[in-house]
């Protein structure tokens, strides 16, 4: 059972940049859940596309795997295809491990590595569906071309690059409006005004946002043939970018 999440519920004297620690394992489905609009819906989606573009004898990435959601959503969008494997990657040593009891519980045929690295050192080869679900926003944005320029290197003709993101907003007052629809989001999940403030100091400095345009040229400049947003509940928008 997840742990109901109250990190920031009391006032902190000093509010430290966030990092995906035990703390934050132990509540993490409850505090993602209930922070980002469409998750669920996101993840619940994933099998379908998975499998439209799974290959034979190939690889699933899922990069940024925290405690495997989307590594299971990809596992049953694979069950049909002959000789698949899922490798998923995480920097967080108690995500990984706790990725790792969670997969246990589950019985699959389709093999899954679990390996706790920067996904920015990962090396992709063979990949036929590749996911980044709300993780590239923890890349620093200086690195974000090369991550999918490697990516998109390592992928087979016709795979598919799943990225989840919070997006920005070219025009600030659409931005303002999308951010304070996600605050009401946030608040009707339960959330203080407190725990609003204090995890967005916490989270400013380590997650940087691009805007949809700047993740759909990064995708032509790396080489994708086609791309498109399929999903976007406010300032939350999931990609498919396809090789
Ligand atoms: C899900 N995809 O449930 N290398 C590897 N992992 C990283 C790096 C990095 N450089 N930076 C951050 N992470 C998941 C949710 S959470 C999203 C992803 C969120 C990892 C970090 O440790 C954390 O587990 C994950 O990316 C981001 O579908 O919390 O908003």
């Amino acid at each position: 059972m997840t742990q109901h999440d109250t990190i920031f519920s009391k006032p902190l004297p000093s509010i430290s940049d966030f990092c995906f620690d035990q703390q934050v394992v132990e509540v993490f489905p409850d505090m993602i859940n209930r922070s980002v609009p469409g998750y669920s819906s996101i993840l619940q989606t994933l099998p379908q596309i998975v499998s439209r573009y799974v290959q034979p004898n190939s690889h699933l990435y899922d990069l940024g795997c925290s405690l495997g959601a989307a590594t299971l959503a990809m596992r049953k969008g694979c069950e049909q295809t002959e000789n698949c494997k899922i490798i998923g990657i995480d920097n967080s040593q108690p995500m990984i491990e706790r990725a790792q009891l969670h997969l246990d519980g589950f019985k699959s045929q389709i093999p899954v590595e679990l390996h706790c690295q920067d996904l920015a050192e990962t090396e992709i080869k063979n990949a036929s569906v590749v996911v980044l679900n709300f993780t590239l926003q923890f890349i620093s944005q200086d690195k974000r071309d090369e991550v999918i320029q490697n990516i998109f290197n390592g992928m087979n003709k016709g795979g598919a690059l799943l990225v989840a993101e919070k997006v920005r907003h070219p025009d600030e007052s659409m931005n303002d409006l999308l951010i304070e629809l996600h605050h009401n989001f946030k608040r009707a999940n339960g959330y203080s005004e407190l725990e609003i403030s204090q995890k967005r100091a916490a989270i400013e400095n380590v997650m940087k946002v691009d805007t949809l345009e700047a993740h759909q040229q990064r995708f032509q400049k790396a080489g994708f043939q086609h791309s498109s947003v399929w999903f976007q509940c406010f300032n939350f928008a999931a990609m498919l970018a396809v090789k």
